[in-house]
């Protein structure tokens, strides 16, 4: 029997390998999110829940498009109140939930980071970086003072890890980590989608009904990677990679350039579940034919000179 573990430890949480889904897709439920979990998952991640429950922006709010997909869903959500029996299910089963959430007040963030951090939650993921609200003022994306006060918000309002999740659409994705480090984050979770659009040449129009939507998939990749690069060089707290996971060898990808764990979101929708199971046999394959003993082992080891 081999020595060699995937399990990794995320600011506190321990979990059996490095891999988790990203948060919206299959995220809705307590079924969904354990059937993650029951196909390999280390982690599960909830879809962004907000205070009211939302429905989000008409159809259309999802196209295919090269190398991706561009969604604008808007924040579609049942609440986090409604959600806290969901995780106190899931956590019945001893699933590490993390729980991403959203809100457009410091007051609701701190409401927010409360009553999942009683439901149970293991881990919470601030959504900061939507690309689809801008209009109603829950993007904070590219705000310093705003991101620098949810987080301590959050921070004071819970003892569990906190993870930050940033949007890739700013010029210096470095700027927003060292504030969410300085303020308390434990993780920064890189990235959230890009901001893009279609076109329907026939209709001549936008295809989604919102305009602009946030790419997603294969084609985010590699902006992703260089921004956990870019975040690995420059902060001390782990980073979660996301953005564009689509085989075992995109994770290593993202664990060589520095992140300690990783999220699967569009590929979920063409490979389906069993995708964790693939993804982590890779990466205990690439570590056993080269000689590592774990997954930290290959951490950030693409920036060694
Ligand atoms: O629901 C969405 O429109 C959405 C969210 Br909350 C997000 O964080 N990222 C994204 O691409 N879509």
């Amino acid at each position: 029997m081999s020595q060699l573990s995937l399990a990794v430890e995320l600011a506190g949480l321990g979990l059996r390998n490095p891999t988790m889904n990203a948060a919206g897709v299959l995220g809705m439920s307590s079924y969904q999110l354990k059937r993650l979990y029951e196909s390999g998952a280390g982690a599960v991640v909830t879809k962004s829940l907000g205070r009211q429950p939302r429905n989000g922006h008409p159809n259309p709010t999802i196209v295919f498009v090269e190398g991706g997909v561009i969604n604008s869903m808007g924040l579609p959500n049942p609440s986090a109140e409604y959600f806290r029996d969901e995780i106190k299910r899931l956590k019945a089963e001893n699933i590490p939930v993390v729980a991403s959430f959203f809100a457009a007040s410091i007051e609701d963030f701190t409401y927010l980071a409360s009553i999942l951090t009683d439901a149970g939650a293991d881990a919470l993921e601030i959504n900061c970086s939507c690309p689809n609200v801008g209009r109603e003022k829950c993007m904070l994306e590219a705000d310093r003072e705003s991101l620098e006060k949810v987080t301590k918000a959050v921070r004071e309002a819970s003892s569990l890890p906190v993870f930050v999740k940033l949007t890739p659409n700013v010029a210096n994705i470095v700027e927003g980590a060292k504030i969410a480090e300085e303020n308390g984050a434990d993780g920064i979770t890189a990235v959230n989608t890009l901001k893009a659009l279609a076109v329907d040449i026939d209709l001549r129009k936008p295809i989604l009904s919102n305009i602009i939507g946030g790419l997603s998939g294969p084609a985010l990749k590699p902006v992703a990677l260089r921004c956990v690069w870019e975040l690995f060089e420059n902060i001390e707290i782990p980073i979660i990679g996301c953005g564009g996971v689509s085989y075992w060898r995109d994770a290593v990808e993202f664990l060589l350039c520095g992140a300690s764990a990783i999220q699967i979101g569009t590929a979920l929708m063409d490979h389906g579940v069993e995708l964790f199971k693939e993804v982590n046999e890779g990466i205990r394959r690439y570590l056993e034919e080269n000689g590592f003993r774990g997954v930290k082992d290959i951490v950030g080891l693409a920036h060694e000179t």
